[in-house]
């Protein structure tokens, strides 16, 4: 008999088969899909951001995790019945204009998808035109922009004033990140929110749709 506590235990441990086997096992037997969403496989992805943020998990740990998480998603999904499954949002995400270190955004991407949200890539090198092509195609409620050098930082603001622009800045709330760019950072430009982390963007991107 599979119990929550196993697998919380998979999901830290970044075990993938483990996690979908225990997952589709559980609600094969009974167990209530949602709870084994958010009392099993959340709980155990709660425990790596604690671990992560404390500095006793690193990268490609998290990214395993996630993986181990969505894994038991989609084995729980079939089992939901459709008005069930909540997204908690939607978010377009992307590189900003002359940036394409990809690997930090891509975590941020993973994670939000394991916490449920229907996140859209749209990947490197974003001028503020592709975000904002983005934004009427997608209709998000969340914009993230990510950078990772100093040389692209003053493109989130450019692209923070062709939406002003575009008078569309009201209809989404924007969020940046990247190892260079800090809180204070987000608040001169008039971002909505900074996430030091693929963990914090996830705090952020709920507590900002919710
Ligand atoms: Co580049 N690079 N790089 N690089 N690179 C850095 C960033 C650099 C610090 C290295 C250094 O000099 N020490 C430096 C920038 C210096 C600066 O601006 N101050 C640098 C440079 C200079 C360059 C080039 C200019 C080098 C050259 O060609 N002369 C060039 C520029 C290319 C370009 O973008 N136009 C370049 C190229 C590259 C590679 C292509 C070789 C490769 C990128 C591969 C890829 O991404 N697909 C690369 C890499 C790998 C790095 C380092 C080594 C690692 C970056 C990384 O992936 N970190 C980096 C040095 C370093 O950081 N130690 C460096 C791991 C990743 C998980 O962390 O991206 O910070 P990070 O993401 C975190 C958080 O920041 C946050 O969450 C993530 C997970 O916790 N986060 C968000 C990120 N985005 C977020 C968005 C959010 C919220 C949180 O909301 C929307």
């Amino acid at each position: 008999m599979v119990d929550f506590e196993e697998i919380k235990k998979s999901v830290f441990a970044g075990q993938v088969e483990k996690t979908r086997n225990l997952a589709a096992s559980l609600v094969q037997s009974g167990t209530d899909p949602l709870s084994v969403i958010n009392d099993g496989l959340i709980a155990g992805m709660n425990e790596v951001g604690i671990k992560f943020k404390a500095g006793e998990m690193f990268v490609p740990e998290v990214i395993m995790s996630a993986k181990a998480m969505s894994a038991g998603v989609e084995a729980v999904k079939p089992f939901i019945k459709g008005d069930e499954i909540q997204t908690p949002g939607v978010i377009v995400i992307g590189t900003v204009k002359g940036d394409l270190h990809d690997i930090g955004k891509n975590l941020v991407c993973m994670i939000l998808e394991s916490a449920g949200f229907k996140v859209i890539d749209i990947g490197v090198d974003n001028s503020p035109e592709q975000f904002i092509e983005a934004v009427k195609e997608h209709q998000p409620q969340i914009v993230g922009m990510s950078a990772l050098l100093t040389t692209t930082m003053p493109a989130m603001k450019e692209t923070i004033d062709a939406f002003v622009e575009a008078g569309i800045r009201d209809t989404v709330k924007i969020i940046v990140g990247g190892a260079p760019v800090s809180r204070q950072f987000a608040e001169e430009i008039g971002a909505d929110g900074y996430g030091e982390d693929a963990i914090a963007a996830r705090d952020l991107c709920i507590k900002l749709v919710s």
